[in-house]
């Protein structure tokens, strides 16, 4: 922890604010570290209008997450203070950040009591749309509400004329604006509990007024606790950029992206030149298509073009050597009979349903299991993912990139990422460098799915 002084930030429900920090904390670089804070708080919020929501747990005393915002390459320090009634941590999800600040109780930190607070402190080495969250008492928390964007500004400007964060998530709300029950056993064991309202940014369908003509960089993040949905744009020109936050080898079209919890997408995203057209987010969903948020053309043409914006650079993420890598198996399946789980500081749910390698995650506790596997610092290593049950599972891993390179069930582009949405009953291969020394939480970010199981980690030695 740094002793020196720091100004007193909080929160507004706006933004976070951001000022440079006092001269002294870094000053071996060439920039200055940037002080930020947010505060853990429960709230009342009227998701559904007029009929508030009491119960709720953010990262703002009054209103949505805050979009927390910092640059590539840039030391930023955010004192998280917990004003909740228990514990919890923040883990940054996406950045490939030192083991000590990602935020997994016991694992890589004490959990923050409550009335206390821990400054993480982190310079994260690539750009792109990344979001936080609780990894304490997991599912309650962020079913509550804490799970926020967070944007990392890319070193050089790619050119847009606004950027719009975009946090796609469900609440489980009942006909009174009271929460519902956040999981159901028998969903819990299958494919997950889904919300019953969808929202972007805590709000039932929004409208944004944005310049006609303009180009806009639209950040999806999907914070959801479950939902694995296919996401399309409708009314406007419009291609993908990045997913998860690394920029795609050449802008895709949007037919329907299929993102699961904690999975991102930017979009390009050119305005309609007469004032007035909408453009609408669409989630696909089985008993129809549901608008999500639309985004209407204001004003005289802005003119603007996509061959004027800059393509992103790519993030420097080492490329596994696959002709020196090991392979390590896991598999992802059901909890062996018999297991129950102990009674850790951050929630258990009272069962367990789901495994690694037959393996069941026990939850948070200060002596965890084993690591599932041990890495050698600097060397490559092939992931076989093999999913034997019929469910979806985004399969993240903490505090390393890799990049995607089969599947048995599909023809899947080579792109680098976190989270792999690993389809049912698919075999994925993934490659990594394990560049990143420490104890990487990886697990389904189903979060049912991995509080009732489906957990571990993968030690990097150091
Ligand atoms: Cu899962």
């Amino acid at each position: 922890m740094s002793g020196v002084t720091r100004r007193d930030l909080l929160v507004g429900s706006a933004a976070v604010l951001a000022a440079p920090a006092f001269a002294g904390i870094a000053a071996h670089r060439t920039f200055a570290a940037v002080d930020q804070s947010i505060e853990m708080h429960n709230l009342t919020h009227e998701i559904v209008q007029d009929m508030p929501t009491p119960g709720m747990m953010g990262f703002s005393a009054d209103g949505p997450p805050p979009v927390i915002r910092m640059r590539q390459g840039e030391t930023t320090a955010i004192e998280v203070r917990n004003r909740l009634d228990e514990a919890s941590t923040v883990h940054w999800h996406g950045l490939r950040i030192k083991n000590a600040m990602d935020g997994v109780p016991y694992l890589t930190q004490s959990p923050i009591e409550a009335g206390e607070s821990f400054r993480y402190r982190f310079t994260p080495p690539d750009a792109g749309t990344f979001w936080y969250h609780p990894h304490c008492n997991t599912l309650e928390q962020m079913a509550r509400g804490m799970t926020g964007v967070l944007v990392v500004d890319d070193a050089e400007d790619p050119g847009f004329d606004q950027d719009l964060p975009l946090n796609i998530r469900d609440f489980r709300i009942g006909s009174k604006g009271q929460f519902l029950e956040f999981y159901k056993a028998r969903n819990t064991a299958r494919g997950g509990t889904l919300g019953t309202i969808s929202t972007v940014n805590w709000r039932i369908d929004p409208s944004y007024d944005l310049p006609a003509g303009s180009l806009i960089r639209l950040r999806l993040a999907v914070t959801d606790l479950t939902r694995v949905g296919h996401y399309t744009l409708e009314g406007g020109e419009a291609h993908v950029i990045a997913l998860d936050s690394n920029p795609v080898p050449a802008p895709m079209t949007i037919e329907a992206i299929e993102m699961g919890p904690g999975q991102r997408a930017d979009i390009a995203l050119r305005m309609p030149d007469s004032e007035g057209k909408r453009v609408e987010l669409i989630l696909r969903k089985p008993s129809g298509d549901l608008r999500l948020a639309s985004f209407r053309a204001t004003g005289q043409s802005a003119r603007r073009q996509f061959a004027e914006l800059k393509p992103l650079s790519p993030n420097p993420i080492p490329e596994p050597d696959l002709g020196t890598a090991e392979t390590m198996e896991f598999v992802f399946g059901w909890s062996p009979a018999g297991d129950a789980p102990a009674n850790p500081i951050c929630g258990s749910l009272g069962y367990l349903f789901w495994s690694i390698n037959r393996i069941a995650w026990q939850g948070d506790t200060p002596d965890p299991l084993a690591p599932l596997a041990v890495m050698k610092r600097g060397k490559s290593y092939i992931l076989r993912l093999r999913n034997e049950t019929p469910y979806d599972h985004p399969i993240h891993l903490h505090g390393l990139t890799f990049r995607l390179l089969r599947s048995n069930k599909r023809p899947i582009p080579p792109l680098l990422t976190d989270t792999a949405l690993l389809k049912a009953e698919e075999t994925m291969e993934v490659a990594l460098v394990a560049d990143n020394p420490g104890d990487w939480a990886f697990h389904c970010h189903v979060i049912e799915h991995q509080k009732t199981g489906l957990a571990g980690f993968l030690r990097v030695e150091a």
